[in-house]
């Protein structure tokens, strides 16, 4: 099939997912052509099945706000023709799926059916898309949608509850190429960051409020006090600079190491021992699915979709938001007996395992074959 897939090309959940899925694609044989206005971040790779086209956006002095949208759907349009695309997936509804419906009625003009398929992520839902000065708008293009999907069962119901949706909204959970992330440890990166055995605690994220950050350096405070430990930060944004001070504060700067964006997570996450979530929110949490896959045991709320990966008593904990005591309780409950944190990595990655990149691309390609059976029955295997 050829496929168009639209994305953010940040680090962002959504903008990954998307492109290991546009990866994932190519691998089996399928033509995807990314639309976006950078090259995404994991599309790190040569491979003769993915194009990338660039949303270029013109600016004019007229203009304080450059129209990204219409830029979009004019080079959706462009690609839609010209490489004569059998679909458009598009990754978090604003503004996406309102340039896809713009395009589609653009093609059809010319005799082109082009369905068009949504991929709900979370704060385009629950954060931004519910704001009154979107939300006309995203429900609307959710609904013209062809299919619709949401990364957990948790954003499917809060699509429901948030928006007056007429269709029926598929659950795809997110995965995460497991044989990736399993890879064996580099003993000299682990020996580099805790030379005395400490043990290694990871929060990755876009370091924004809803994430909470400050909780991971209260949690990692109260672990430092009972054993040797490091925490690792990975990523940047908005709440970095009162993290840093907080970690000044409790005197944990030698410590404490903040990676900035990182593309080879893997090579981090293989090597440390506790990955650690406190949001205010997530849809799903793609970076504690890709912690689990290294076998790192997940310290996380029970907010939102963490329930549906992260299993309490068994890949990790499940606390109420901002209950940082509960938190640093389990961290070093499972911290300080090795024989429980084996097993706990143990089933983390037996919990991975079932989110793998290779049980749920099928299914991405099921629903696109709903939409055009009659390429779809040369789908490759
Ligand atoms: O978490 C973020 O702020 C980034 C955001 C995004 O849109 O890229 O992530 C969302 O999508 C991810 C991939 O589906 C999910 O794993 C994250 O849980 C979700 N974030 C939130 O719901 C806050």
């Amino acid at each position: 099939m050829r496929i168009g897939i639209v994305c953010y090309p940040t680090f962002g959940g959504s903008g990954v997912l998307a492109t290991e899925l546009g990866k994932a694609l190519a691998d089996k044989g399928h033509s995807v052509h990314f639309i976006t206005y950078q090259q995404p971040v994991r599309l790190n790779v040569f491979s003769a099945n993915i194009y990338y086209h660039e949303v270029r956006v013109p600016t004019y002095p007229l203009f304080d706000y450059p129209p990204y949208e219409v830029a979009l759907s004019s080079t959706m349009v462009d690609v839609i023709l010209h490489h004569n695309l059998d679909l458009l997936h598009v990754h978090y509804a604003i503004p996406h799926a309102s340039a896809a419906y713009m395009a589609k009625q653009i093609v059809a003009k010319v005799g082109k059916n082009i369905p068009v398929i949504t991929t709900l992520h979370g704060t385009d839902i629950t954060l931004v898309g519910r704001d009154k000065t979107y939300a006309p708008v995203v429900t609307f293009s959710i609904n013209e949608s062809d299919a619709i999907t949401a990364v957990s069962d948790n954003l499917r119901m809060e699509t429901y509850r948030s928006f007056a949706i007429e269709k029926e909204i598929d659950v795809i959970h997110n995965f995460v190429d497991v044989a990736r992330f399993s890879k064996k440890p580099i003993d000299a990166f682990r020996q580099v960051i805790a030379p005395n055995g400490e043990k290694i605690l990871v929060h990755a994220s876009n370091f924004r409020k809803i994430k909470r950050v400050q909780d991971v350096v209260k949690i990692f405070a109260e672990v430092r006090k009972q054993m040797g430990a490091k925490l690792l930060m990975v990523g940047d944004g908005p709440e970095r600079p009162p993290m840093e001070d907080l970690v000044k504060d409790y005197g944990l700067t030698d410590d404490v190491r903040f990676l900035g964006k990182q593309e080879q997570m893997e090579e981090i996450l293989v090597v440390s021992d506790l990955f650690v979530l406190p949001s205010e929110y997530e849809s799903f949490g793609l970076a504690a699915l890709e912690a689990m896959a290294a076998r790192m045991p997940v310290i996380s709320t029970n907010a939102g979709g963490l329930p549906e990966i992260n299993i309490h008593g068994k890949t990790g904990y499940l606390s109420n938001i901002g209950d940082v005591e509960d938190m640093s309780r389990n961290a070093i409950a499972i911290l300080s007996n090795d024989e429980m944190l084996s097993d706990f990595k143990k089933n983390a990655y037996e919990q991975a395992c079932k989110f793998d990149i290779h049980n749920i691309v099928p299914v991405y390609e099921k629903l696109y074959s709903r939409f055009c059976s009659m390429i779809c029955s040369k789908l490759p295997a």
